[in-house]
């Protein structure tokens, strides 16, 4: 059990090899037995704190090395982490506190929010803040917690209403990047461009616990700059990314054959890759992006394969260990070889629930385990898993979820607003963008102001419109896929 714990990756290295590189950031290089100085040193002074474990430890914080080992000192002495967007506002702010309870909210800075619940201690991207003025806890052995234990909480929006924190153990952590270490052949000779936020899955989990599982390194970079990325081509071989990445890349010069040569992988995740980019990208570099298809609940379940065809349009097979399957969503009936439906998952990867919401969690779950992701596709005949579109109402901008109804909600609550319908429409550079149709005497510019303070950015509409009612269907139900077909052109021209 002890040697199944992600805590255990970080010991393998220093056992044998303390001066290996971990990251390299704007302050230079952090070895692994640095790491963990740091991590143990973080967990004494949470303990000091007097966080205990099962404590949620929230933070919204900008990224750094420090968020890092934050992040691991939670999971050294059994506190859950929950990293928070850096975009959320105060009012979503207020929900995650009330729902979650940390003990402890950790900010860059003092000014903006100061929640009733939480203690809140700052900790900047030098390393300085509140959280280290205090006299940290005598040194003590490592807990051994139970592979079910919790680990993090991350919060994903639901199609009916509030956030649901999505809990991940232990087992998931460990067991997904364990997967995926053998999956995309990574060694301690690799070294990953980390250009990804780490309040998510795809920065946090899949980036960060993979190399720590290979005893790799990173270049971690604070945000995705494509000009940096290429710069690092040169002394890396792996860069994780969304799709807006790679389409970002693709518009720069420099990315060449000869600038990508010393990478030997890029892989694609968090929202669909468009077969053109895929095959744009090998067009202009030699080199064949893989991608893969994950959730926040189900940490990563297919990949195109390391060797072998990497086919664009599809997410590959399920992972070893994981199963996938295809069922009709009404009935849960199984659907046969390239038949659509509701895609379906189980293995050592899927969580344990959302938090506080037994009912919510039992109904996302077949009665043999499988959780549904509410995503449509089907699988070929050889067992390539094909992402058709969503069953929940969801857009994807950026690789990052915005559910319509919490936009819809926010803009219904305003002055002048009778109703609104949300929708996602092609962008060149987000994949999706957020567009508003609202009927009402507001403007455009009335509604954007007022939601700005309730929002997180990436969730408000580029663009607002008024309009005089909305298409129906008989049964008086708004027909989004209407509003989006005239729509399907409209940033075609940014
Ligand atoms: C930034 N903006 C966005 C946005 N990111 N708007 C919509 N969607 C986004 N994703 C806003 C900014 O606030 C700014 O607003 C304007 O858009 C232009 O910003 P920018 O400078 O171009 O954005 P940038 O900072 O470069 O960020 C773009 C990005 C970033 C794509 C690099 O969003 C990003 O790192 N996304 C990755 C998200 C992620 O990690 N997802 C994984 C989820 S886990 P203004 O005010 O200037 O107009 C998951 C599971 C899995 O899904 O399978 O992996
Ligand atoms: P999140 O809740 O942020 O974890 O987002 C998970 C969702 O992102 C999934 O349910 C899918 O809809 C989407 N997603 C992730 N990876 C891919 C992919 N490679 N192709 C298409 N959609 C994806």
């Amino acid at each position: 059990m002890t040697n199944q714990d992600p805590i255990r990756w970080l010991e393998r290295v220093t056992a044998v090899d303390p001066n290996r590189r971990w990251l390299t950031d704007d302050l230079g290089t952090e070895t692994y037995s640095e790491l963990e100085r740091s991590v143990l040193s973080t967990a004494h002074c949470l303990i000091a704190h007097g966080v205990a474990p099962g404590d949620r430890v929230a933070a919204q914080i900008e990224k750094s090395r420090f968020g890092l080992h934050l992040y691991l000192a939670c999971l050294w002495m059994g506190a859950v982490y929950l990293p928070l967007n850096t975009g959320y506002t105060r009012s979503e702010l207020d929900y995650f506190m009330a729902n979650a309870e940390p003990a402890l909210f950790i900010t860059d800075d003092d000014a903006p929010y100061a929640p009733a619940g939480p203690m809140h201690l700052t900790l900047t991207v030098k390393g300085e803040g509140r959280f280290f003025a205090v006299e940290p806890a005598p040194n003590q052995q490592r807990t051994l917690f139970a592979p079910e234990t919790l680990a993090a909480m991350l919060y994903t929006s639901g199609t009916t209403g509030k956030p649901k924190g999505a809990m991940l153990t232990r087992a998931n952590l460990f067991s997904s990047a364990e997967t995926l270490v053998a999956a995309w052949h990574f060694t301690a000779d690799d070294v990953l461009i980390h250009a990804l936020p780490i309040f998510h899955v795809h920065g946090l989990f899949v980036a960060t616990n993979t190399i720590l599982a290979a005893g790799a390194s990173m270049d971690f970079l604070a945000k995705f700059d494509p000009d940096a990325v290429i710069d690092r081509f040169a002394t890396s071989t792996c860069l994780m990314g969304v799709p807006t990445f790679y389409t970002r890349l693709l518009s720069h010069q420099r990315l060449t054959k000869d600038s990508a040569a010393p990478m030997r992988l890029f892989i694609s995740g968090s929202a669909p890759l468009l077969a053109e980019t895929h095959k744009a990208f090998e067009a202009r570099t030699g080199q064949m992006i893989l991608e893969r298809y994950g959730m926040t609940e189900t940490m990563m379940n297919t990949s195109n394969p390391y060797e072998g065809r990497r086919v664009a349009g599809t997410v590959g097979p399920a992972l070893p260990g994981v199963s996938v399957r295809v069922a009709d969503p009404e009935t849960g009936n199984l659907l046969a070889t390239n038949e659509i439906g509701g895609i379906e998952v189980k293995g050592p990867n899927v969580f344990a629930g959302y938090w506080l919401m037994p009912e919510k969690t039992a109904s996302e779950f077949r009665a043999d385990g499988f959780f549904i992701t509410g995503d449509l596709g089907k699988i070929d005949e050889l067992g390539y898993v094909h992402i058709i579109g969503r069953g929940k109402d969801l857009i994807i901008s950026g690789g990052l979820n915005i559910y319509p109804k919490e936009v819809e909600e926010a803009i219904d609550a305003l002055p002048g607003v009778e109703e609104s319908a949300v929708v996602g429409v092609p962008h060149p550079d987000f994949g999706e963008a957020v567009v508003a149709i609202v009927v009402g005497t507001a403007t455009p510019e009335a509604i954007k102001a007022g939601i700005a303070a309730t929002l997180a950015r990436f969730k408000q509409p580029r663009i607002v419109e008024i309009v005089d009612a909305l298409p129906r269907n008989t049964m008086g139900k708004v027909q989004k896929s209407v509003l989006r077909e005239a729509r399907e052109n409209l940033f075609n021209s940014e």
